[in-house]
């Protein structure tokens, strides 16, 4: 089902930034690729985590592959962490991935601990950030958004700590209660971070938008993390590109279908009360 040459599933500590990308090349189908991002599920929202799995049985099955670019988890403290909620999501997955659909996640700045044990969990097979897809005629880069927000030095700084396999590996030996706790106060200072820190610097650079583009011989590049659902049309190098923003998942969902034929469509997927 895959191709290339190593780079998916693995380990967490990876990280490719936007130099090189690793190209995957799902199965040929006449379905969509799906993609979503920044669900943020977390057991006070019990309404998402319904949607998702929601999703994952209906309107998911028709896809030819489906892609969840990263923070599916509001956050992710290890691959035992068994926490009923997250639990469920796993559940969820496994269930979609068990049917047959092939299920591709990246992770995010929430769930960057996501690792081989969830592939075990959940059957999904963890993608590099950022990736190279070709489908048909379709060819698109798709990341998470975080690397490219490259004007947020502190973020950058803090990111490239954490990604480390040694501060991995020492964070992992902690006791799950302790990870939580640690997680809980990284998520305050995060929103302390984003509340005085100018939209524009949390945003993807253009420069950097427009180098991963380059590197991946790619018109299309499709990413998440800025919460700013939306279509950019611009050119580099004379050529016509598009970048495509996923939405978050706090109040509806978002989802991006790309058809073989390469037209795509952004909508957000109302949810009941
Ligand atoms: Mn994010």
């Amino acid at each position: 089902m895959l191709q290339g040459a190593g780079g998916a599933g693995r380990e967490t500590g990876d990280d490719d930034r936007c130099g090189h990308p690793y190209t995957i090349i799902p199965t040929m189908s006449a379905d969509p690729l799906l993609f979503v991002s920044d669900l943020h599920l977390d057991g006070s929202a019990p309404q998402a985590i319904a949607q998702f799995e929601a999703f994952l049985e209906q309107r998911a099955t028709q896809a030819a592959a489906l892609y969840i670019l990263g923070d599916l988890f509001e956050s992710w403290v290890g691959d035992d962490d068994d926490e009923p909620a997250r639990d469920a999501v796993c559940r969820a997955l496994r269930r979609y991935t068990a049917a047959g659909h092939p299920c591709h996640v990246q992770r995010g700045n929430r769930d960057f601990l996501l690792g081989a044990g969830f592939e075990r969990r959940t059957g999904c097979v963890l993608l590099p950030d950022p990736v190279r897809i070709e489908a048909g005629n379709l060819r698109l880069i798709a990341t998470h958004g975080d690397p490219l927000c490259t004007a947020d030095h502190s973020y950058q700084q803090f990111r490239s700590m954490v990604r480390s396999p040694d501060w991995q590996r020492r964070y992992l030996r902690l006791p799950l209660a302790t990870r939580r706790q640690l997680a809980d106060a990284a998520r305050s200072g995060s929103r302390e971070h984003t509340g005085r820190t100018q939209g524009y610097i949390m945003d993807v650079a253009q420069d950097a938008v427009e180098a991963a583009l380059r590197i991946s011989d790619c018109d299309l590049l499709v990413h998440g993390h800025t919460h700013r659902p939306g279509i950019h049309e611009f050119t580099v190098d004379g050529r016509p590109r598009t970048r495509i923003v996923l939405g978050d998942w706090y109040d509806q969902g978002s989802l991006l279908t790309l058809d073989a034929d390469s037209t795509w469509n952004l909508e957000s997927l109302p949810r009941e009360p």
